[in-house]
């Protein structure tokens, strides 16, 4: 399976709202990495992240894994014993190309890929838990439960690492940041119809929160530490430590 260059939303189309199937799977690379600023610098700051983080006879999770780059930087800098990765998504297209992904590197520790949405998981023994840009497509009601329970599975030190875009509550702000956003995509390659029909597809698809109500929601589920570890416009990443 070849990995494509990105052209959902080239052309003029009805916009239904965006959904991770078989089209987006086939894209997913080009695309996450055309849309996201920095996300080459998150996905390796996750591995080092993992090597510094993780604890002997424990578990790593990807939740919301699409094609399990996380897992595979996660797996290259794992440098403690019995350990394993747990790789979740409820996208049958993402979870095939996944198995494929991380069977296809050697890994010194086992990679577990589950087709399931991340609601219904049961988290233990876990020293790092990865979110990478998933929480932003619950539902808003069901993101307490979810951190919750990541909270109750992971393991005195263990850590959270949660990427999402961000709202910003000052009005001028939020607009020059969405505009910088918009920018990045222009230069990479995008069309104003593709930026334009992309945003449409995931209005009511991604609600995202700003900062304030991440740190929050972290520190009312008892996370000690939290903290905002990498930003570019209205992108983060936060790791939260319990
Ligand atoms: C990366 N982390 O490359 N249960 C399971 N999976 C879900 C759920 C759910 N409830 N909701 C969404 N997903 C990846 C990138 S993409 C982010 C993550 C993006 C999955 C969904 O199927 C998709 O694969 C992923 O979360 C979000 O580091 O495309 O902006």
């Amino acid at each position: 399976m070849q990995a494509g260059k990105d052209a959902i939303y080239s052309y003029p189309q009805t916009i239904e709202p965006f959904r991770f199937d078989q089209a987006v799977a086939e894209v997913f690379p080009d695309m996450i990495q055309r849309s996201v600023p920095g996300y080459a610098t998150i996905i390796d700051t996750i591995g080092q992240l993992v090597g510094r983080c993780a604890q002997d006879n424990s578990h790593i999770y990807d939740l919301g894994c699409s094609l399990g780059a996380a897992s595979l930087a996660a797996s290259k800098n794992l440098n403690k014993t019995n350990c394993k990765i747990i790789a979740v998504d409820n996208s049958a297209a993402m979870v095939e190309r996944c198995r494929l992904h991380t069977k296809a590197f050697k890994s010194a520790c086992p990679i577990e890929v589950l087709c399931d949405d991340i609601q219904n998981i049961a988290i233990k023994k876990a020293s790092v838990v990865i979110m990478n840009f998933t929480l932003q497509f619950l539902a808003p009601e069901e993101r307490n439960s979810i951190i919750a329970k990541i909270f109750a599975g992971l393991l005195p030190g263990g850590i959270l690492i949660l990427s999402e875009k961000l709202q910003h509550k000052d009005a001028v702000s939020n607009e020059l940041l969405i505009d910088l956003h918009h920018e990045f995509k222009r230069r990479n390659g995008y069309s104003e119809l593709e930026i334009s029909q992309k945003r449409s597809a995931l209005e009511d698809v991604m609600r995202i929160e700003s900062f304030e109500s991440h740190q929050q929601r972290l520190l009312s589920a008892g996370f000690v530490e939290v903290n905002m570890w990498f930003k570019c416009f209205n992108f983060a990443s936060i790791v939260a430590i319990k």
